[in-house]
This record gives structure tokens, sequence and C-alpha cells, in this order.
């Protein structure tokens, strides 16, 4: 069979700004001799980043997930947090990796968040604090989170690795909960090939998870904890400031990308997926749909091959669920049910979304997808 497309069409393309401003930058770093550690990039960085997202603190990082357990850490969590299954593993494996247990709450159909309305059930006295995803940049239930967490004296840190200039409300997304944590990577709307950042409100909490990030030294003379090697280096940084110019331009065109998709998959039984939330300004990092497979005539996984077929490499972001993963799912972490969180687990499917594409292309996924119910019934 001839595949629909010639070459792979792949989940996400990463933003890439013309090489010759990365090269301008790159030979400044030449000029200064200086690579890494808190250099001129870097510096420059933190704060436009800082600008852009509006937030007053930003800390950046060698990768999302030392920044998440550097946060942790930051914040003195102790014994359970209570977190969501459906996220990529960074998520409860920052927890575990210093320690802390995660313990997995299911999560709301329609947002695919943490349910908010099922964390009280499972606090503890172990609770330490609250670990909401803003999956596929949705956001959480900020305000119901930050009351629960008044009530009980927990802390709230936000794994935003989606959700890169979104806002509620007006309100960026990293002004909610103590500490929010937004990934760089290359498969982001916004990256720096390998990167990521903390964001906070005091500076107070920013120097702290500066120290940590850099092994715990405060002074030449003065060691003062156990810290990690979490920093950014200046070419990552000088990555950061070159893609940051192409950002609202690759945003204007994926919102463009999303209404396609909307429109061509509207009103198919069995096909359901996120619309415009009130109040909520969405970054479009992903087009995630949920194929019911009662109601569709196909499963996903079916759906999922026969786009494969056609060099259309879509991912089934999050399948396995974290609960199922063998360690977790034979341990206290995953006590509670979990419903919700299989059903969304099994049925999405997150198409291909990135400025390159074109609408032909959209086109051609959507009659694909639409070609496999057609031939269901
Ligand atoms: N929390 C959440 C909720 C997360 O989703 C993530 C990461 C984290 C925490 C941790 O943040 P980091 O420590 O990673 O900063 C990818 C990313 O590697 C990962 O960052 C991301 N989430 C996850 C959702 O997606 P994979 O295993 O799917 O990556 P991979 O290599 O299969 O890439 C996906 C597609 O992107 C490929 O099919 C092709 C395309 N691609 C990829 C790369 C790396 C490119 O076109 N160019 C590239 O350079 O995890």
């Amino acid at each position: 069979m001839n595949p629909l497309f010639k070459k792979p069409v792949y989940v996400s393309k990463p933003l890439l700004p013309p090489l010759k401003d990365y090269f301008n930058r790159l030979q400044s770093i030449w000029d200064s001799e200086w690579l890494t550690n808190n250099g001129e990039q870097h510096q420059e960085f933190e704060k436009r980043l800082a600008d852009y997202l509006e937030v007053p603190y930003v800390s950046l990082f060698s990768n999302g997930t030392t920044a998440l357990t550097v946060a942790y850490k930051s914040l003195h969590l102790t014994g359970e947090v209570i977190t969501t299954p459906f996220t990529f593993p960074a998520t409860p494996y920052s927890l575990s990796w210093i320690g802390l247990k995660p313990v997995f709450c299911d999560i709301d159909l329609k947002t695919m968040n943490i349910d908010a309305n099922r964390i009280e059930s499972l606090i503890t006295k172990e609770t330490s604090a609250i670990l909401g995803v803003h999956v596929f940049g949705v956001p959480c239930e900020v305000k119901k989170i930050e009351s629960i967490a008044k009530k009980y004296n927990l802390k709230v840190i936000y794994d935003a690795a989606h959700a890169f200039g979104v806002k509620v409300n007006g309100k960026p997304i990293g002004s909610f909960g103590d500490i929010s944590m937004m990934s760089l990577h290359a498969t982001k709307l916004f990256h720096t090939a390998e990167g990521g950042a903390l964001l906070f409100k005091s500076e107070e909490s920013k120097k702290r998870a500066d120290l940590i990030k850099n092994f715990g030294i405060e002074t030449e003379d003065l060691v003062s904890e156990v810290g990690i090697n979490g920093k950014m280096s200046e070419l990552q940084a000088a990555l950061g400031l070159t893609v940051l110019e192409q950002v609202k331009g690759e945003l204007k065109r994926r919102e463009t990308l999303t209404k396609v998709y909307r429109n061509l998959l509207r009103g198919i039984k069995g096909i359901e997926f996120i619309e415009e939330i009130e109040g909520v300004q969405l970054n479009h990092q992903y087009f995630p749909i949920r194929i019911n497979e009662k109601v569709f005539g196909r499963s996903r996984d079916y759906v999922y091959s026969k786009l494969r077929e056609n060099n259309v490499y879509a991912r089934r972001y999050f399948y396995p669920l974290c609960s199922n993963f063998p360690f977790y799912k034979k341990s206290d972490s995953s006590r509670s049910e979990l419903k919700a969180a299989e059903t969304v687990s099994e049925q999405t499917l997150i198409l291909p979304l990135y400025g390159e594409l074109t609408e032909k292309d959209i086109d051609m996924i959507c009659n694909i997808i639409i070609r496999e119910k057609n031939g269901a019934n």
C-alpha cells in the first residue's frame, strides 16, 4: 500500500529559528569564552522569559524533570504527594527519585486533569503537597486546588510542561501554586532543545532553587545543602533567546491549524476534542482527540495503526497510565480507583500539530480518520 504522506509526519516538530540568528549569539559565546554557570546569555534569557511569561522570577534548568525535583527539594516536601496518573512518566518519577511517594488521584473526564473533587479523600497525615499537571496545556482547577491546599496546609506545585504562555482569566499560568515548572524540550511550543524552567512569586524561592541546582554551593567557602547539577548552558540559553523571537508567530499558526482540525472533526460521532474554554487562553501545544470505540466503530489503537500505515506518527500520550507501571501498580501509590484516567488513557490520540503543517496536510490526516469510521459502518 502507498502511504498517503511520502515523508513521516511526526506529532511535533521543533521550532527552528534562522540559523544566522543563532550563529550571532554563538559568536558572542565564543568571544566571551564562557559556556555555562550563569553566563550572559543565561542572565538575559532568564529576564526575557520572566517578562514573556509575566512572572516575577524564573530559574533555568538543563531539563524539566530535574527542575521538578529541585522544586520539591526547595519546598522541603516529605512523605506523599497527590498527583495525576495521566501524565508523562517524568511527573511521578521526579517524586520517586527523591524518595517522595506519588499518590495517584483520578482525573476529570472533560479536562483530563486531576479531579479536584477527589483530592481531599486521598489526604493523609503523610501528605505534603498537591502536584497538578496542566495536561495538553489545559489548566487545572486552580481555585479549588488552592482552597484545599489552604485548608490542609499543603504546598501546590504545577507541572506546566505543556502550558507555555497559557492564561486563565488574564492571569499567567505560572502565577498559580507555589512553584510551576515548564519543560523547554524540543517537542514543546517553545524550547531550548533540552531545558526547563521554574517560575516563582518570590525572590527568596528563586534563590533557594538556584542554590540547589548549583550543588548547594553558596560561596567558595560554604556548601550549605545537598544540591545537584541542574544548570542550563549558554548554548541552550542562546537558542532559547533566538526561538523566543519566533514563538508568537508559531502560536498564531497553530491556532489557525487547530481551527482547521476542529472544523473537520466536529460532529463526527465518537470523536471528542477540546474546544475553546471560557476565560482560558490556550497555547495549542497539542491537538488531542478521544476516540470512543463503541460510538466510532474503531478503536483508538486501530486508528493509530492506520495513520502509521500512511506515515502519520500520531502518539498515544499518555499510555500506559503511570499508575499501571508495574512498580506503581503493586504499590500504595495506585490505591484509589482511577476509572476516568483508565478510559482517557485508552481513548486519547495526539494528532500532529506544528506551524509548518499545511491546511491540506490536516485535511489528509482527518480524511484517514474519517475514512475509517465510514469503513467501519
Ligand atoms: N511533565 C510532563 C507532563 C511532560 O510531558 C514532560 C515531558 C515532562 C514533565 C518532563 O520534561 P523534560 O524533562 O522532558 O523537559 C517527548 C519529550 O521528550 C518530553 O519532553 C515530553 N514531555 C513528552 C510528552 O514528549 P517522547 O518520548 O514522546 O519523545 P520522542 O523522541 O518520541 O519525540 C516525539 C516526536 O517529536 C518524535 O516522533 C519526532 C519529533 N521530534 C522529536 C525530537 C526530540 C522531532 O521532530 N525533533 C526532535 O528533536 O517524549
